[in-house]
């Protein structure tokens, strides 16, 4: 992953137009720290095609991280992640009927052979994901590397010393 300037691009997929309530925050964390992003919807059952070209593209593309959320059984991060040498972030999708551990515990629970780096369930792990790849990144491009530290520094400063 050894790249010029800031020229790394993570790509956002979901499983629906339902998810990006929670995922637009990743997107949002991407652009603050000026990562290239795509996002696109792409459900490893209903358009099962779709998954297909988007995993094996994926490379030829030069993307250099994926973050697939999804909800229920949330085979997409999974399925992609087999398809694809690219590292996978799952994100867990709060689901309707058990809050989400469905999502968790079917990302979280790869057999071995395939891996998916899984974060929290909804908002902060979307945005968590987002850090997270962006961790990754920061390895191999300054840029990114700065402005994850400034992140992290106006985080820290955002914390008071006493409650109100
Ligand atoms: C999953 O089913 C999606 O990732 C979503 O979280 C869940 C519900 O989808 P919709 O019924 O809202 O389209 O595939």
């Amino acid at each position: 992953m050894s790249k010029k300037k800031n020229n790394f691009k993570v790509s956002i997929i979901m499983g629906s137009q339902s998810d990006y309530s929670t995922m637009k925050y990743c997107k949002k964390v991407l652009n603050i720290l000026k990562i290239k992003n795509e996002v696109n919807i792409i459900s490893a059952h209903r358009t099962p095609d779709r998954m297909f070209k988007f995993a094996k593209a994926a490379e030829r593309k030069d993307i250099s991280i994926i973050i697939a959320g999804a909800g229920g059984s949330a085979h997409l991060p999974g399925m992609v992640a087999a398809l694809t040498r690219i590292p996978v972030i799952g994100v867990p999708i709060e689901s309707k009927k058990l809050k989400g551990l469905d999502s968790l515990l079917s990302i979280a629970q790869m057999p071995k052979g395939i891996p998916v780096g899984t974060v929290a369930i909804g908002k902060d792990g979307a945005i968590n994901a987002a850090l997270f790849a962006a961790s990754i990144i920061a390895i191999n491009s300054k840029s990114v590397r700065n402005n994850l530290n400034l992140w992290r520094k106006k985080q820290t400063r955002s914390v008071k010393k006493k409650p109100r």
